[in-house]
């Protein structure tokens, strides 16, 4: 009886929508569009897009009709834009992802190449060089629906394809029966073939000789991206529960040139200051300030530089942002603490988590409700769910007054003179992660929003949606959109709803944490660090890859993540939580991650609660890895500044896939257990699970070995080393490069920028070198004139420095050490410590040098 019931209302409601009940539900039988209205300009194509026959209505309704807009913004860009006439369906806020400018460049001068068939339409686009098909939309209509957008390219046969993340995957992505769904998500243990923390769709696809190109979709829906092969052969398709089409096309044609044409378009990693480059230690569950102290006093007994000490939720005050523990951490105890670790050129990070306790005698609470800064209900009042602090309310980054009230919150808590005096910020939680599960939370929005989105403005289509179970179900790991998060029908001040803004959340909230930083010690770079992200996070902070275990698969795959941010992603400040995060982590596991963590842009051992303790200096083997890993990682610290800074002014990846260096070489394209640390250094890390023996890859290339020195020839094979110790790793300065290195490490990143440098040549096969180094104050964001960037060649019997100059300094270059004997009775390697280096003396870094050797 109810069956039928309901059965009568589906029957209703497709009535109503006018569907045709043969083809619901079923995507193959949508008639595509026909373009109509075609007019051409010299940079591009506009045209109206007329549904093509009898709506299908597959997930719901069909939209009539859209407008097609075709731009070559650059020579190397392409734009594709499809949307509906009345510009209503949802458009990522140009506040959270601000598009590129466009050049409007004409046909005849791109590099690209847009045809396009009227009807049904479709459309192909290649590269004129090579007149490689890089995209084509033939054989399956596009679909564009109220609630689900359909768009599929074929490609060729088992492509390299990299890139969409946030995924634990393989950084080649597998190309049969694979699914990638990206939808914001609190992601424990960072599970395989789901949707973890961020949201990043793009793709770039490598082709050898045919060169790398790669696709954005600027669309913040909730997405499966398939990427298949059926009949008609290797297939990509995007399938997005809302928004529109958005496209960018990047030419490339090498993997450089697509890092540098996708930040033209996401925007350009931040630089960070030379500290944020140190050690970072942080644990949950660390009860008391005093806890805190004997965690940073171990550390220095143990010998192991300490460069940031980090606050979990543990010194909240029930737990609540903005508040200290009155008994465990209160604020002389914790002042104290702060300015000895100042003192000591150390420093402080804390959490801020999004969710504000919904009680009237929390002040922060009762600040924000007064400017109307939390989501609401539509009834008016707040939307709340629960979170560490119990009953929660959250922040709405689209609201008039939030920032305002947000960074105030955040420069009175604090406060240099009277609260805490932090040095960066950590955001977490905001995904969003809600711990109310969706069917037990108090349900108190109601179904007539106050707030109505602007008509025409690209907020949000107004007619009805099913805004909590769409028909097309994406494969959200959490199960339902709302589940455990903010429910999808929330609605933000502008009248956008969450189901088309939800992993938008964490771009919002750290875009305001970093302004809040930038008030408080203004013109000094900010840093934070946040779990959730969208494309362009970069801009604002760095990421770390959340709630790892420690695990040996969760070490293996931090390399995979890493090179997918850094490349594709244009996250350049990540790492995981070293030794893991969930978990119990052994000494040996430890031990191996402590080295492979000094080579990641960001270095921080983190712990949950229930975790046992993991400091490096639990162990002694690790308190020996750590030691000699930080040693390393320290001297390396201006030569991957420079490439960290690089990549801040032009997109060039700092940490790199191989294939990046090698590209015609085929067997570089999988790899992702060994990587590129700025453009010298190659890590092959034993990666096994209790293994001393690893098998990697050496390209058809010089290399030296960075511990001995020794001159290793690549013959585009695996080799094998057995027996590689557990404070070991093996690592390989590429030929051709020059690296800067500081003469000694220090126990602080301040200290060590008083060291002098040592230049390590290690010639190429032609006898050559060459290499970089960027000096600034390690901390502005606007260093005007005063930085150096200075480039040295190696041309077989001099060496030669020159460049810019505007970074004054006292440190020297008291050494050049050659790699590989390349020079009679030379030190091996920087690191070995024995022998005479090549070249000792005393040359500056603040004007042109020539060294006779
Ligand atoms: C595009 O794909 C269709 C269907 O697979 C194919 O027939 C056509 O040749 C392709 N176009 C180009 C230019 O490769
Ligand atoms: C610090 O070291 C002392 C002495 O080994 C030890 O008793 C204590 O548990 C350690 N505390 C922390 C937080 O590491
Ligand atoms: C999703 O919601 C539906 C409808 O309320 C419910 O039946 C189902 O159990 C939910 N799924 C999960 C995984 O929570
Ligand atoms: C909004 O979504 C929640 C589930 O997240 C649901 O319980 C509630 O009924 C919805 N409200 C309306 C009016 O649809
Ligand atoms: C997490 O790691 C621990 C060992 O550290 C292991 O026992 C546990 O099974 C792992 N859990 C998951 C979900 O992988
Ligand atoms: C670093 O070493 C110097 C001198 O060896 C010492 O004065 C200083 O306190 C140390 N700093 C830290 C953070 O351990
Ligand atoms: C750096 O080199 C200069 C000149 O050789 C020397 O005077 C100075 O002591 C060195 N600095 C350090 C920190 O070793
Ligand atoms: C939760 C989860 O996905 N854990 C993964 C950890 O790594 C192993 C090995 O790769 C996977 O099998 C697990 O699924």
């Amino acid at each position: 009886m109810v069956r039928n019931i309901l059965f009568g209302l589906v029957i209703l409601a497709q009535a109503m929508t006018g569907a045709s009940l043969k083809c619901r539900g079923d995507p193959s039988k949508c008639p595509g569009y026909k373009a109509e209205n075609i007019a051409k300009t010299d940079s591009g194509i506009t045209a109206d897009l007329n549904l093509a026959g009898a709506a299908c209505n597959a997930y719901s309704r069909d939209l009539k009709n859209l407008k097609l807009l075709i731009e070559y913004e650059t020579k190397d860009r392409l734009h594709v834009k499809i949307s509906d006439a009345g510009n209503n369906v949802y458009q990522v806020h140009e506040s959270i992802f601000t598009r590129p400018k466009s050049n409007k460049v004409s046909a005849a001068d791109s590099n690209l190449k847009i045809d396009m068939v009227e009807n049904p339409f479709s459309f192909v686009v290649s590269r004129k060089s090579s007149g490689e098909v890089l995209f084509n939309t033939t054989g399956s209509q596009l679909i564009m629906e109220t609630q689900y957008v359909r768009l599929r390219t074929s490609l060729p046969q088992d492509p390299n394809l990299y890139g969409l993340g946030e995924h634990s995957d393989s950084f080649r992505l597998p190309t049969k029966g694979y699914k990638r769904t990206m939808w914001n998500a609190e992601s424990p243990f960072i599970p395989r073939k789901s949707n973890l923390y961020g949201t990043h769709p793009v793709y770039f696809e490598h082709r050898g000789k045919g060169g790398t190109h790669g696709v954005f979709l600027l669309n913040a829906n909730g997405m499966d991206v398939k990427i298949d092969q059926d009949a008609a052969g290797q297939f990509l398709e995007y399938n997005t529960i809302g928004g529109i089409v958005d496209m960018y096309f990047l030419a490339g044609p090498t993997p450089n040139d697509v890092s540098k044409q996708y930040a033209e378009v996401a925007g350009l990693p931040v630089m960070q200051q030379y500290w944020t480059f140190g050690y970072h230690q942080c644990k949950f569950g660390w009860k008391n300030i005093e806890t805190y102290n004997a965690v940073v006093q171990n550390y220095s007994d143990a010998g192991i530089p300490l460069e940031t000490l980090w606050g979990d939720i543990d010194y909240m005050d029930g737990r609540a942002d903005f508040t200290l523990d009155p008994v465990n951490f209160p604020l002389p105890k914790y002042r104290e603490l702060v300015d000895r670790l100042h003192s000591h050129d150390q420093h402080m990070v804390m959490m801020v988590d999004p969710a504000i306790p919904q009680r009237t005698t929390y002040e922060p609470y009762v600040r924000g409700k007064k400017v109307d800064a939390f989501l609401k209900a539509d009834d008016g009042s707040d939307y709340y769910g629960a979170q560490w602090a119990g009953t929660s309310v959250w922040p709405d980054w689209f609201a008039p007054n939030t920032n305002e009230w947000w960074q105030s919150e955040i420069m009175r808590f604090f406060d240099a003179d009277k609260g805490v005096n932090v040095d960066g910020l950590w955001n977490d939680m905001n995904e969003v992660s809600n711990f109310c599960h969706e069917d037990r939370c108090p349900v108190n929005q109601v179904r007539n929003p106050k707030n109505k989105p602007k008509e025409g403005a690209a907020l949000g289509l107004q007619e009805y949606r099913n805004l909590v179970y769409p028909a097309y179900k994406i494969g959200n790991h959490r199960g339902n959109l709302s589940h455990q998060a903010l429910s999808t029908n929330v609605t933000n001040f502008d009248g956008s709803v969450q189901y088309d803004t939800h992993s938008l959340y964490g771009n919002g909230m750290v875009a305001s944490t970093r302004g809040a930083l930038l008030r408080r010690r203004p013109g000094v770079r900010p840093f934070v660090l946040t779990r959730a992200s969208y494309a362009g996070m970069g801009t604002h902070g760095a990421h770390w890859f959340g709630d790892n275990n420690s695990t040996w698969s969760d070490y293996r795959i931090q390399i995979a993540q890493m090179i997918a941010f850094t490349s594709v992603h244009q996250v350049s400040m990540v790492g995981s939580d070293v030794c893991g995060f969930n978990g119990v982590a052994d000494e040996k596991m430890c031990s191996r991650w402590a080295m492979l963590g000094a080579l990641s842009p960001f270095y921080r051992n983190h712990a949950d609660q229930s975790a046992p303790p993991q400091e490096f200096y639990r162990w002694p083997l690790v308190a020996q890895t750590a030691k000699k890993a930080i040693d390393m990682r320290y001297r390396l610290i201006d030569y991957f500044y420079t490439h960290m800074q690089r990549q801040t002014e032009t997109g060039e990846p700092a940490v790199k896939p191989l294939f990046y260096l090698y590209p015609e070489d085929a067997n570089t394209f999988p790899i992702d257990l060994q990587y590129f640390f700025g453009d010298s250094l190659l890590v092959s890390p034993v990666t096994g699970d209790y293994s001393q023996d690893v098998t990697f890859y050496l390209p058809d290339d010089v290399f030296y070995d960075f511990w001995t020195g020794e001159k290793v020839e690549g013959a585009g094979k695996t080799v094998t080393r057995t027996g590689v110790a557990w404070d070991d790793i093996p690592l390989h300065v590429r030929g051709g490069s020059i690296v800067a290195t500081r003469a000694q490490s220090a126990n602080t990143t301040a200290a060590l920028r008083t060291k002098n440098f040592s230049l390590l040549v290690a010639p190429g096969r032609d006898g050559k070198a060459s290499g970089s180094l960027y000096l600034d104050d390690g901390k502005s964001i606007d260093v005007g004139d005063a930085f150096s960037r200075i480039d040295f060649t190696w041309d077989g019997s001099v060496l030669r420095s020159s460049g810019k100059f505007g970074y004054k300094t006292d440190v020297r270059i008291e050494s050049v050490v050659f790699m590989g004997g390349a020079k009679q009775g030379t030190k091996a390697s920087v690191m070995a410590g024995e022998g005479a280096a090549a070249a000792q003396g005393s040359w500056p870094l603040t004007e042109a040098v020539e060294i006779k050797i």
